[in-house]
Formats: structure tokens, C-alpha cells, sequence
């Protein structure tokens, strides 16, 4: 089934200039229908990690996100939100598996370099808060 999800490159990786590395991996096995880079606002972070918003980690996870600019990639495809999910690998990169775009670029569980949805009813909320509603 044709479906849409959100790729992005967080502040971490921009800041390590790998953005490019990143793309190209992705670009190998997927379909980019829109690209940008965008710096979030507080309010939008908090918006778009609402589901995490009673950890203790919520506020650091907001605070890395808007310390630097994000690149989003809006991608489409079958099964992409699963397919997409084993490219960016484990949230600790240290339990990425070798070839994984986490286990090459990410630093810690919280800079990690990349977020992508994980579900398609997640998807389509983040697209919107990323690329705004369509
Ligand atoms: P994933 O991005 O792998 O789906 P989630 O949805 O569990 O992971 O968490 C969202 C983001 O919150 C992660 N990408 C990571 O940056 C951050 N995060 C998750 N767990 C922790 C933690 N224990 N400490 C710090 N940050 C965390």
C-alpha cells in the first residue's frame, strides 16, 4: 500500500555536516516527494513530541531539537513508515545495527541524528507540523 512518512535530520547530524551522507542513503531506496530544512519553534517541538511530554526526558528532547535547524525529507512508497523505520535503526545507536543510519551517525539516545515516524497516523500528524497542513 502506497503510504507517506517523515525523515528528518536532526540538529546533531546538521551540526556534524553529514546531511548529505544521510540523504544519499536515503535517496538510494526511496522516493523524496518535498524537502526542507526547518528550525523549530518551542511551541511546535513540545507539539510534535506530545506523546512523550510525561517523560523525564521531554524537556532535554525539546531543548536538542530546537538548538540548530532540521532537514525533512517527505517520503512515499510501499510500506515506507516500516521500511524507512530499519534504514534509521535502534533509538540507542549503540543497539543500531551495523549499516543503519543511527549506528553510523548517531552519538547518544538523545542524539541520535534522525527521527522517522512510526506509524502512518504518526506520519501524517508530523508531515503536517513539518511541512504545515496541505
Ligand atoms: P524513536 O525515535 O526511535 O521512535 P522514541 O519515539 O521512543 O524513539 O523517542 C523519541 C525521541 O526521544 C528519540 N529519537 C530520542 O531522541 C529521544 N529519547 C527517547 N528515549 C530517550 C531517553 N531515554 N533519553 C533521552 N532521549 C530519549
Amino acid at each position: 500500500m502506497q503510504e507517506r512518512t517523515l525523515f528528518m535530520i536532526k540538529p546533531d547530524a546538521v551540526r556534524k555536516k553529514v546531511v548529505g551522507k544521510i540523504i544519499t542513503m536515503v535517496e538510494h531506496d526511496f522516493h523524496i516527494v518535498d524537502m526542507k530544512m526547518k528550525r523549530f519553534s518551542r511551541e511546535e517541538a513540545e507539539k510534535f513530541y506530545e506523546v512523550h511530554r510525561e517523560k523525564e526526558f521531554f524537556e532535554g528532547l525539546v531543548e536538542f531539537i530546537t538548538s540548530g535547524p532540521t532537514v525533512g525529507l517527505l517520503l512515499e512508497g510501499d510500506n515506507v513508515v516500516e521500511r524507512v523505520r530499519k534504514l534509521v535503526g535502534s533509538t540507542d545507536p549503540k543497539e543500531a545495527k551495523p549499516g543503519t543510519v543511527r549506528f553510523l551517525y548517531g552519538s547518544s539516545i538523545r542524539e541520535n541524528a534522525v527521527h522517522a515516524s512510526d506509524s502512518p497516523a504518526s506520519a501524517k500528524r508530523e508531515i503536517a507540523i513539518f511541512f504545515g497542513a496541505p
